[in-house]
């Protein structure tokens, strides 16, 4: 290392190393924007998710007054934040392949953006069957990820359940293609339930129609540099103390969201700093 140091330097040439297993995904993600990991959840635990997701909606509808007025937002169907609601929704936020994933794929400095469920349902028109990318108004493409969506898949995944079209390679050009490239471009991966589609937030992608007799959920997480800002103040719907793991309390926010006053910015660095000492 240069004698003088670095600071705010993450990437060094040892982190092409994190790869390891995941080496061919990664290598797919970079590529075509997106790939899948089958078998990251058993089946006992993919219907826990389905029924609690359920329950998440529930509340959230009666948060606001009834889904007719998420409907009039364009909300209907996602219950978001759903790691608030249920430790169970913690648990998949922070499933250990999902976190290895997002660190071999954007560092160690990583926060969770947002954690929402789709709800898919056949004969309704879900708002994210609609071309996007998960960050939202950005016309511009980056030399590497500044965030990735991981999409855990809690239904079979096809064109007829509705399972995510991808358009492969989007994530490297800054506009919307025409629809000639996106006709002849389109792919929907084929995934049993319990899979996770992994993904460059950048990548363009959509809800597919789901023309099948039951429902179809999917939990989206987007994970991301922390220049990004959280959609829902995680800490603040959490509650309580910042997690003792001090990497666990970045990836939730408690260290990278805006501090409330300078001072209270250095009271947080002073916390780490301390139990640095008092562990030498
Ligand atoms: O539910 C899906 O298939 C896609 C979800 C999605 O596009 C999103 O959460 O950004």
């Amino acid at each position: 290392m240069d004698r003088f140091g670095t600071y705010g330097i993450a990437a060094t040439a040892k982190g092409a190393e994190a790869a390891g297993a995941f080496a061919p995904l990664l290598e797919e993600i970079a590529v075509r924007g997106f790939g899948a990991l089958p078998s990251l959840l058993d089946d006992d635990k993919v219907d826990q998710l389905n029924g609690l997701m359920d329950d998440v909606y529930a509340r959230q509808c009666a948060e606001v007054g009834g889904e007719t007025v998420l409907a009039g937002m364009n909300d209907a169907d996602i219950a978001r934040c759903l790691l608030a609601y249920s430790d169970a929704y913690l648990e998949l936020a922070t499933h250990p392949t999902l976190v290895a994933l997002a660190r071999a794929v954007l560092g160690e400095t990583i926060v969770l953006l947002m954690q929402n469920g789709v709800i898919n349902r056949p004969g309704r028109r879900q708002f994210q069957t609609r071309w996007h990318r998960d960050l939202n108004y950005q016309h511009w493409v980056c030399s590497r990820p500044i965030a990735l969506s991981a999409l855990v898949c809690l239904e079979d995944f096809n064109a007829e359940t509705g399972g995510t079209a991808f358009l492969p390679g989007s994530h490297l050009v800054e506009h919307f293609p025409s629809d000639a490239i996106v006709a002849m471009s389109e792919v929907t991966p084929v995934l049993p339930r319990g899979s996770v589609i992994v993904f460059n937030s950048m990548v363009f992608h959509r809800a597919g129609i789901n023309r099948s007799g039951r429902i179809r959920r999917a939990v989206n997480h987007v994970i991301g540099a922390p220049i990004l800002a959280q959609q829902v103040d995680i800490p603040s719907m959490l509650g309580g103390e910042a997690p003792s793991d001090l990497w666990l309390a970045g990836y939730l926010g408690y260290r990278w969201n805006p501090a409330r006053d300078v001072a209270a910015w250095r009271r947080q660095r002073m916390a780490p700093a301390a139990s640095v000492h008092s562990a030498a």
